[in-house]
């Protein structure tokens, strides 16, 4: 009964306003800011509700990422740090549209009973809470924060400003018993970097001198982070641009750099050269750039280039560990190595990456459905196009590296399978096992280029990127389209895929698919081909298949 009047009488200082319904989409709910407080106070409604169904540490993460300075967005991080299960999604977007106090909480009976959660406050939850830079931040945790504690027992911790990856990383590690402050996260990536420089092989440590990064933070987030980072690396000289005194995602940062393929703000011809890289307003994406001289144009190293960095170096070190011992090849332990990509990546990454003999598979676009496949390998390494991924290691492949590193660490001094054994759980430390991070990824990229040796330009020319286009084209409803086989495939309107198929028929190495965006009102149309008028012209008679 006290907690039915905590409840009927919070919520009646949140109406949502009228008219407007929202749908939890691919990655939470998002909309302009003064359009959300209600929707986060429920928000952290739900996030209480998880965290007692759990018995486990929740997030809960104000943020609208790349998009622009005035919309917001809220969505929840589950006890394991990934995504929210998705079987809540239909209740957070009932919870969100319930128009009065009442229903609202008829809901959240209905719901409770059925998933069996007890309202009684016999566990004392908690929901981890933080925010990005953007002002509206401020008014919105402070509304999460009333909806986290209108449920008796649940408390909610403020960790200020975060980056969204920092926040799933802090709910992961709090979960797995472990200390999950800003400074173990600084400290975590930090030792792992410094392990990894350490088994540099000795040809290449000389490499290391004279040579910068030149990192755009979108003025968001993840430049103050990473200020904050780099003091504590040595053997890595990064200079920090758009630090959050431009305009939060305004002609900067990764969504911008990937898409536009046009110099950021705050970059210009004195950075020909150097090696660039763009974060996104909430830190979970990375990209790398050059500048080429003399114009605006970049040469863009996608999310596909550091995937396909990542898993070179990962079979690499594989490879050393099972290589043939006293001729005979060690058997011990067979790690099974994923590779997950979406419909976007580019097709010669693709190509590329199974000429490497790797495993590729496909699910459509949305972190959780690229993480959720990655983790069904020992090694699970996934990442779209537009920088957002990771490497996700098996507890059962990380206690057997762990085992083998004891024991060739007595036996083989000084060879080089310990070190990679050493290698493989620097990375598992070093990349964030919850979600795609742009700072660890940074920081493992730096360790690979100087482990290769390797320049940027070297890395970029492991595989030349087909020539692509992307259209978005407005609708009134994009529900009309859906999609089969990870996307690649319109199932309805009937007819559609024979027309694509029909146009894409017509250009050597057309490849070119539409699908309903996840978070705005239009299809997305990407077309791939020999050269970029073939691809220019085969996205825009799609286009006009959509229209
Ligand atoms: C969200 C997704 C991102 C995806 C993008 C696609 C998360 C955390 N983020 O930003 O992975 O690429 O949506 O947007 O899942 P779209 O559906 O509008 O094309
Ligand atoms: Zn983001």
């Amino acid at each position: 009964e006290h907690q039915r009047s905590i409840l009927l009488h919070s919520a009646s200082r949140f109406s949502p306003p009228p008219g407007v319904k929202l749908s939890y989409g691919t990655a939470g709910f998002r909309a302009d800011a003064s359009l959300l407080e209600s929707t986060v106070f429920r928000v952290g409604i739900l996030a209480a509700l998880r965290s007692i169904q759990t018995r486990s540490v929740t997030g809960l993460m104000i943020t609208a990422s790349h998009n622009q300075e005035s919309d917001n967005g809220v969505k929840v991080a589950d006890p394991s740090g990934g995504m929210l299960s998705q079987h809540w999604e239909p209740f957070a977007d009932a919870l969100t549209n319930a128009a009065d106090p009442n229903t609202l909480l008829q809901l959240m009976d209905d719901f409770a009973t059925k998933e069996k959660i007890s309202l009684e406050g016999a566990y004392g939850g908690e929901v981890l809470l933080a925010r990005d830079t953007r002002p509206s931040g401020v008014f919105l945790a402070e509304a999460a924060k009333q909806g986290i504690t209108s449920i008796m027992g649940v408390s909610a911790t403020d960790m200020g400003v975060m980056t969204t990856p920092q926040l799933h990383w802090m709910v992961r590690s709090r979960n797995n018993g472990m200390e999950a402050s800003e400074h173990n996260y600084y400290d975590q990536l930090s030792s792992s970097f410094r392990c990894l420089m350490e088994y540099i092989p000795q040809g290449n440590r000389n490499n290391i001198v004279n040579d910068k990064l030149i990192v755009d933070g979108s003025d968001g987030v993840g430049g103050e982070k990473l200020e904050i980072l780099k003091k504590m690396l040595s053997d890595l000289s990064i200079d920090v641009r758009n630090r959050g005194d431009g305009v939060l995602n305004e002609g900067v940062g990764a969504d911008f750099v990937q898409k536009e393929k046009v110099v950021p703000r705050g970059f210009g011809p004195v950075d020909v050269g150097f090696r660039c890289a763009s974060l996104d307003g909430d830190a979970d994406r990375l990209v790398y750039f050059s500048i080429q001289s003399n114009s605006n144009k970049i040469v863009l190293v996608d999310g596909d280039k550091i995937l396909s960095l990542f898993a070179l170096f990962i079979k690499e070190q594989l490879n050393i560990l099972t290589e043939e011992e006293n001729g005979k090849v060690n058997k011990s332990y067979q790690a099974r190595l994923g590779v997950v990509q979406t419909a976007y990546a580019n097709g010669a990454s693709t190509h590329y990456l199974k000429q490497l003999g790797l495993e590729v598979v496909f699910t459509p676009t949305g972190v959780k459905y690229l993480h959720e496949k990655a983790s069904e390998y020992d090694i699970g390494i996934y990442f779209e196009a537009n920088g957002h991924g990771t490497i996700l290691f098996s507890e059962s492949f990380l206690c057997w590296l762990e085992g083998k590193n004891n024991e060739l660490s007595s036996t083989s001094k000084g060879s080089e399978q310990p070190k990679a054994a050493l290698r493989l759980l620097a990375v598992s430390k070093l990349i964030n096992q919850a979600v795609g991070d742009s700072l660890s990824g940074l920081l493992l990229v730096e360790a690979i280029l100087k482990h290769m040796g390797w320049s940027m330009l070297i890395w970029n020319e492991l595989y030349h990127d087909l020539p692509s286009k992307q259209l978005k084209v407005k609708v009134v409803d994009r529900t009309a389209v859906s999609t089969a086989n990870a996307e690649t495939v319109v199932v309805r309107p009937v007819g559609i895929q024979d027309a694509i198929n029909a146009e894409t028929a017509k250009y050597p190495q057309g490849r070119c698919f539409i699908r309903p965006s996840g978070t705005e009102d239009v299809i997305r149309v990407y077309a791939e081909a020999s050269s970029q008028e073939a691809a220019d012209s085969l996205a825009n008679s799609v286009a006009r298949l959509v229209d």
